[in-house]
């Protein structure tokens, strides 16, 4: 794992909002990441639409399930996914990007565009959260090559600094986050294909989205969203279980450790 990142790599993330990592994985750990994430979100898809953690295939048919296969907290059903999910290179690669001393997984996901997959809608993610940061960030991994034909991201570069924590659905309209934020339509959207076993970054509050998948094969990707250490409940219910949500008051550092486990802290 191409875990060592630079200065200059640092200040790219935190001027432009993402980073791509090309070839963060090598060839062995590629491999894991793609067979335990298959085989994790094979065991989900087998349990059906009533898993509470597998949000949109009920209906095949439907747009969403046509932007993406989304799984959500692998590691909590799949030793291996947890195995990849806690490993503490990762968080010290998100905290040092992002300037914290701690990082706490907010939630693991799988995103494989069908094969002729719809495009993602321009979004932000950090809305969709628990918390509300302009230090948090995900994990993109491509487990196949991501590429200009099969929706591969775009990001809005700097939309992370000008973000208010408003937001759109991932619907059918690829441009609804352009009536919240008419002032990004001038920014020029950056392509990032990347090979197999590259890792992006972004802020959760980077403008971002895929195009269509063009292709008769599966885009997939494992990502992880990430939280800085000492993030406060905001009212969002998103991924909280039920009785850990009814516990908490806005405001309440959101520091439980089985819901969001701590994988890394600066020493010292
Ligand atoms: O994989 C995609 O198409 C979108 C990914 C995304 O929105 C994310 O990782 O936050
Ligand atoms: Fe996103």
């Amino acid at each position: 794992m191409k875990n060592q990142i630079t200065d200059e790599q640092v200040a790219f993330y935190r001027e432009n909002g993402f980073i791509v990592l090309e070839n963060f994985l090598d060839a062995s750990e590629l491999d894991k990441w793609q067979r335990w994430t298959q085989e994790a979100v094979d065991e989900r898809l087998a349990q059906g639409a009533g898993f509470h953690l597998l949000n949109n295939q009920g209906d095949p048919d439907a747009y969403y399930a046509q932007v993406f296969t989304q799984c959500l907290k692998l590691a909590d059903s799949h030793p291996g996914m947890r195995e990849l999910m806690l490993d503490p290179r990762l968080g010290e690669v998100a905290a040092t990007l992002a300037g914290t001393d701690g990082i706490r997984i907010w939630h693991d996901q799988a995103l494989f565009k069908p094969p002729f997959g719809n495009p993602t809608a321009w979004h932000l993610d950090d809305p969709y959260w628990s918390f509300s940061s302009k230090d948090s960030l995900s994990i993109w991994v491509a487990l196949d090559d991501a590429t200009l034909s099969n929706g591969c991201l775009y990001y809005l570069p700097g939309t992370h600094k000008t973000a208010r924590y408003e937001n759109v659905g991932i619907g059918e309209k690829m441009a609804d986050l352009f009536k919240v934020y008419p002032e990004w339509r001038s920014i020029e959207p950056v392509a990032c294909p990347c090979p197999a076993g590259s890792a992006v970054f972004h802020n959760g509050l980077t403008a971002h989205g895929a195009g269509a998948n063009m292709t008769n094969k599966p885009r997939r990707a494992m990502t992880c969203a990430y939280m800085p250490d000492g993030a406060t409940f905001n009212g969002v219910k998103n991924i909280l279980p039920d009785d850990y949500f009814a516990s908490l008051t806005i405001g309440d550092v959101l520091d439980n450790d089985v819901t969001n486990p701590l994988i890394w802290r600066k020493s010292g």
